[in-house]
């Protein structure tokens, strides 16, 4: 399998919590590597830019005023199958049917405020990760 970036988001619920630690712990035990990451608070406006995929959703404006409540962690996460690697240390998207162990599982506490945003394909990835970093950030 190649090697691939994707793009992580550590939501609101979770950096106040002050868990953006445990999280990392829990991308780099399965192999993914941080190789791009920074501290932003989003707008609505960049948050509902950032989510445009889902505006017809009837969740969109939570969802939206949601992320742009407090600061979120973003970041670059680099390793082999790393879109499908993340989706599998998330876990579903309700905390309710996410795996043991997994984040999700573990932190979120809502289907909304579930701790974590994970790319769900290659070209997601790449749009995605362009949203938040230039070329330059990217050291690998
Ligand atoms: P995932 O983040 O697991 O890929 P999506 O793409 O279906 O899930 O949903 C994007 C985000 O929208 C979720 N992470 C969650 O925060 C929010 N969301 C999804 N479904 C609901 C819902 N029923 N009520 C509130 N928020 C939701």
């Amino acid at each position: 399998m190649a090697t691939e970036r994707t793009l992580s988001i550590i939501k609101p619920d979770a950096t106040a919590r002050n868990l953006t630690g445990k999280i990392n712990a829990k991308f780099e035990d399965a192999g993914l590597r941080i190789v791009a990451q920074k501290r932003i608070q989003l707008t609505p406006a960049q948050a509902g830019e950032f989510y445009a995929v889902h505006k017809d959703r009837p969740f969109f404006g939570e969802l939206t005023e949601f992320m742009a409540s407090g600061p979120v962690v973003v970041q670059v996460l680099e390793g082999e199958g790393a879109i499908a690697k993340n989706r599998e240390v998330m876990g579903a998207t309700n905390p309710a049917d996410a795996a043991p162990g997994t984040i999700r599982a573990e932190f979120a506490e809502s289907v909304g405020e579930n701790s974590v945003h994970g790319s769900d394909a290659p070209e997601t990835a790449a749009q995605e990760i362009a949203f938040f970093f230039a070329g330059i950030e990217l050291v690998g």
